[in-house]
């Protein structure tokens, strides 16, 4: 059978540089090799193994002479990467490892969306980078607990468009899920069975899970941003340790969605000496330069409160090597040097990012009236909240971080993220179907140049992903604004 030919540009993000050469297609003959530097040898394995799923030929991996050559060299920039398609082989360079990785993530969007024995990439040549470092997702593990599995899984679908940051949310009123030694109650009893959003579901990633996790990511060029929620959210800490309360008495466990119900206490010794005790043990399981310590909706601790809490735990990441990351709440109070916000809001000003902005703190933009994947795509969306409102395809895409706060501009900007927060999901395929396409909108915002993109171009690129998510078995959201191809 011979597969439809891919036009080139039909990639998503779209490459900042597109030329197509229809006379230069490349036809994957059945004896096609892939000749790679050693130093690029896992990325050519990879690049093989797409070629073979993609034709069923044995496409063995040589040191010269392929049809195929992954070469190093001549891009200073980490994720800057070429590919040139001609009739007689194709060419993927880049400067090291993570952009071959990117290249090769854009010559799988050219294969066939299922296995052909005749199969031909488009001709031509496409240059690219991306427009911020930090293109990310949140996963909140709190409210619903996903297994090692399903997030490598979902590592495996986010890379295929270039998003290179997982948050997880790790802690929350309802959950606690990582391991901290010394402290085992954490997950003994915040990570034990019935500790998601009505009762359903729990579990935690063990250290040694976690560091396998991370690892896993690092491979595929994610970097992993571990987020101890603070001084909020922080319920199922107080049910382990109730010492960890004012009073100490002890709390209840809580399973509904409330949010701003629960604080640590800042005045006692002991809240600091636990927080600094976590936040050192993430550290040293983290090789990432990330740490977010939360700090969002803390309504039930005192402003006065809140800011001597900050004022003792912003610089505590700083001290084990890491920068903080901390919702745009905690710009309320001077960051510590290096710290980023993540802007979150919907409201179309905020003072405290303006002003860290003008201090120099890079900031994630992260708005959830376009980048939240737990909204409602409409009214009738059987999964997801609206306190944002509802947050379809078109919405999702037709913005831009740049000019999302005053104060805020490109040059102010580490990137943007789309967190999911997990209150209504209960399974992989939940996280699918919220994300998906939705996530492919913000990673274009993230990587593609903002004057080459627009709407028009993207829900036409995002209709040929259709056959391509149905063969790979990805439960995604028909959204009736794009004209989906069968
Ligand atoms: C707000 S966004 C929260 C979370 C909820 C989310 C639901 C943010 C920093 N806090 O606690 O899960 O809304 O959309």
């Amino acid at each position: 059978m011979r597969a439809t030919l891919r036009r080139l540009g039909d990639v998503i993000p779209l490459p900042v540089s597109v030329r197509p050469d229809p006379a230069a297609n490349f036809l994957v003959s059945p004896t096609v090799s892939v000749s790679t530097d050693p130093a690029a040898a896992d990325i050519a394995d990879q690049l093989a193994e797409l070629l073979r799923q993609a034709t069923g030929h044995p496409v063995p991996v040589t040191g010269t002479g392929g049809s195929v050559e992954i070469v190093l060299g001549g891009y200073d920039k980490s994720e800057a990467y070429r590919i040139d398609i001609a009739a007689g082989g194709v060419t993927l360079r880049a400067g090291g490892n993570e952009g071959l990785f990117a290249a090769v993530q854009t010559l799988r969007q050219l294969l066939p969306v299922a296995e052909a024995d005749e199969v031909t990439l488009p001709g031509g040549t496409i240059e690219d980078e991306p427009r911020f470092a930090y293109r990310g997702t949140m996963l909140d593990l709190a409210r619903h607990f996903f297994t090692p599995d399903e997030i490598k899984s979902y590592v495996d679908l986010i890379v295929q468009f270039k998003i290179n940051h997982l948050h997880l949310h790790l802690t929350d009123d309802q959950g606690w899920r990582l391991e901290i030694p010394g402290w085992p109650r954490l997950t003994e009893v915040g990570g034990g069975a019935g500790t998601g959003v009505g009762g359903v579901g729990g579990g935690f990633l063990t250290a040694a899970e976690y560091t396998d996790l991370v690892a896993y990511a690092g491979q595929r060029f994610v970097t992993i941003v571990p987020e101890i929620d603070l001084p909020g959210h922080v319920n199922a800490a107080q049910v382990a340790y109730p010492e960890l309360t004012c009073d100490g008495e002890p709390v209840s466990p809580r399973t509904d969605a409330e949010v701003g119900y629960s604080s640590l206490c800042a005045n006692r010794d002991e809240t600091y000496a636990f927080v600094e005790d976590v936040i050192r043990t993430v550290a040293a399981l983290t090789p990432g330069p990330f740490l977010h310590i939360g700090g969002d909706e803390a309504f039930s601790t005192p402003p006065e409160d809140y800011r001597r809490f900050l004022a003792r735990v912003l610089p505590m990441p700083g001290k084990y090597g890491k920068r903080t990351v901390g919702w745009h709440e905690m710009a309320a109070v001077d960051l510590p040097p290096g710290a980023v916000a993540q802007y979150w809001r919907i409201e179309p000003a905020d003072d405290g990012v303006a002003r860290a902005a003008d201090r120099g703190h890079q900031v994630i933009m992260s708005p959830a009236d376009r980048s939240y994947l737990d909204m409602k795509y409409d009214k009738d969306s059987p999964l997801g909240l609206d306190w944002a409102g509802v947050v379809g395809v078109q919405r999702s895409y037709d913005w831009d971080p740049a000019d999302r706060l005053p104060g805020v501009g490109e040059e102010s900007l580490l990137g943007v993220e789309a967190p999911l927060w997990s209150e209504t999901l209960r399974s992989p395929a939940d996280i699918q179907f919220l994300a998906f396409p939705r996530l492919c909108a913000i990673a274009e915002i993230g990587w593609t140049p903002r004057a080459a993109r627009n709407w028009p171009s993207f829900r036409e690129r995002l209709a040929t992903f259709g056959p391509r998510w149905t063969a790979q078995g990805i439960n995604f959201h028909r959204s009736a604004e794009v004209d989906w191809l069968d």
